[in-house]
């Protein structure tokens, strides 16, 4: 009896979390990527730190209904989504990328060579590897405290070198530069700080030597067909967001009877409404459904704000930011169908 009741426990429990990420196991041994990473720090890097943003992601899903929701997914409304999320589905993904790009070279291997397709779009676009390394190094040791320098593949297919804080990597909706990443470089200090301590130019020399073109060829490759950048030029609307931040941040206290945000920026509300109207739509978003529901916002946008000069009360604001706020959110489910 207690078998089965430990049985029916265990099928239940595995049923209730269908998400759950896992540390990818590193293709090599720790000590094996001395020449440019210490055994330590990879051992810690890998077991501890990345260990630690899965666990801490899978903590932060459970028992939600974010469980059900790929890794990307979590990552492309990462604006939406708490900090917790943010920060170690980034932490999770970054990393996975990383171990994927590093191949030391000893006598059992080597790191694969550069395609000549790839190598041909780098050198058209930043004119050499040597050139290519020089500005991602850069941006690398510019960013201020921890992150990430990226090498990306934009919704144009064009290679953009960018750099991004904390976990964030250009898959969020909260990245400058957006698109898939297909090399990165950890920039945080649990990344070099035992053998290069301060010295991070130092870290980005070495770390060179590790890469391997091979896999990011073959990550290149695979971007460029990717439905992933379809879907982010549909997200990548800077008018929306910026509409979306000024009405989160009036709607929710006004949601807990606070009205002085709302009465605030009415009238901000009611100029981003226009410039969302007039903004360039993304392309696959162009479509009539889109276009009379941003008419409809800019109206009721219009609406709420003469009401807020009129000094109207705040049942009646409510109801009004709340038809916003509705409309808002059907322009944005237009966005993801
Ligand atoms: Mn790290």
């Amino acid at each position: 009896m207690k078998l089965l009741f430990f049985l029916l426990f265990t099928v239940f429990s595995i049923g209730a979390y269908s998400q759950n990420f896992e540390l990818p196991k590193l293709r090599f041994d720790y000590d094996e990527y001395e020449q440019g990473i210490d055994a330590k720090t990879m051992e810690i890097h890998h077991s501890k730190h990345h260990q630690g943003y899965v666990n801490k992601l899978n903590k932060a899903v459970e028992g939600t209904s974010l469980a059900q929701k790929s890794l990307v997914d979590l990552m492309m409304y990462a604006s939406y989504r708490s900090k917790a999320v943010r920060n170690n589905a980034g932490g999770h993904y970054n990393h996975t990328l990383f171990w994927e790009i590093l191949t030391p070279k000893t006598k059992e291997h080597q790191p694969g060579e550069i395609e000549n397709a790839f190598l041909r779009k780098i050198n058209a676009q930043f004119g050499s590897i040597e050139s290519l390394r020089k500005e991602l190094n850069n941006a690398a040791a510019k960013r201020f405290g921890s992150g990430w320098a990226w090498l990306v593949v934009t919704p144009q297919k064009e290679l953009v070198v960018s750099s991004s804080p904390n976990q964030d990597n250009p898959i969020m909706d909260v990245s400058e530069v957006r698109g898939i990443p297909i090399l990165g470089i950890d920039v945080w200090e649990h990344a070099y700080y035992l053998r290069y301590q301060n010295k991070r130019g130092d870290y980005l020399s070495a770390i060179w030597s590790l890469l391997d073109w091979g896999v990011i060829s073959d990550k290149y490759n695979t971007a460029l067909n990717d439905p992933i950048l379809a879907q982010i030029e549909k997200e990548s609307w800077p008018e929306l967001m910026h509409f979306h931040k000024v009405m989160a941040q009036t709607f929710h206290p006004a949601e807990k009877k606070d009205f002085a945000p709302l009465r605030a920026r009415g009238s901000e509300m009611f100029a981003k409404a226009i410039l969302l109207k007039t903004s360039n739509i993304p392309k696959p978003l162009l479509k009539p459904e889109i276009t009379q529901a941003l008419n409809r916002l800019e109206k009721q946008c219009g609406v709420l704000n003469k009401a807020i000069r009129k000094n109207a009360r705040d049942s009646s604001l409510f109801k009004k930011i709340n038809s916003v706020h509705n409309t808002f959110h059907e322009i944005q489910g237009l966005c993801h169908d």
